[in-house]
């Protein structure tokens, strides 16, 4: 059964793929699952027809039959869970993938969302330039530990994994503001996962939405 997912109609990052729709994309895409999309605007996303799919009105939701998902890390989880390719089958590294999964989510993404809380909606308040810094050094300090643990290895644990997807879909929303290139083991680390073929078809899918042209390649 083809499963559908939710995408912006028009996505204020204007094709870069940083949106929440491009991790499910990519994780579609690495577990050769052919999917459709169904492009929301901002108001049908808070109409009751995509609340019953989405509590709080957003994009990316997940349908499957009757499966019912939001949540795009859930989602990844879901798909690494059923298709070979994203979770390896030994039980404890399969365990550690989705803790990276969790880290992702949990500890590396919300600073990086702070800084960007801070520059939308904060940028006229009178302490404006004195807590964007402390916001920065809060996103180093997790950048900084993420790079020692990566250390010289390609991926965070052995082979690459959904922990890996997510972290990556996490750190890219880092790259304007140049933080990542200060950890060029991490700029490296992603620039992997963005080479990787799944990650360029679900790139040029969602760029395609924004030009109106169909996907290259
Ligand atoms: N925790 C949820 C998940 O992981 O699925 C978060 C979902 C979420 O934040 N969705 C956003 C949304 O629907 C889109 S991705 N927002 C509309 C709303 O809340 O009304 C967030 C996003 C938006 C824009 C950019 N950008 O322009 O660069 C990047 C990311």
């Amino acid at each position: 059964m083809t499963p559908t997912i939710t995408a912006f109609e028009r996505s204020p990052d204007r094709g870069r793929g940083l949106a929440r729709d491009m991790r499910v994309r990519w994780a579609l895409e690495e577990v050769g699952l052919p999917y459709a999309v169904r492009l929301v605007s901002f108001a049908a996303m808070k109409e009751p027809a995509h609340r019953a799919l989405h509590p709080f009105g957003q994009i990316p939701t997940y349908e499957e039959g009757d499966l019912v998902l939001f949540e795009s890390g859930a989602i990844v989880f879901h798909l690494a869970q059923g298709h070979a390719g994203l979770l390896p089958e030994d039980a404890k590294a399969r365990a550690r993938a989705i803790t990276w999964m969790f880290a992702a989510v949990n500890t590396v993404e919300p600073p990086i969302l702070d800084l960007q809380t801070t520059r939308f909606l904060e940028a006229d308040k009178t302490w404006y330039e004195q807590r964007l810094p402390l916001v920065k050094d809060r996103i180093r300090e997790r950048l900084g530990d993420l790079s020692r643990r990566l250390g010289d290895g390609d991926w965070l644990d052995g082979a690459f994994s959904a922990g890996d997807l997510m972290m990556v879909a996490v750190l890219l929303r880092l790259r304007v503001s140049g933080l990542l290139d200060e950890y060029p083991k991490l700029a490296a680390y992603v620039g992997r996962g963005e080479a990787r073929p799944a990650y360029r078809r679900a790139f040029e899918a969602q760029l395609a939405v924004f030009t109106g042209q169909p996907p290259s390649g």
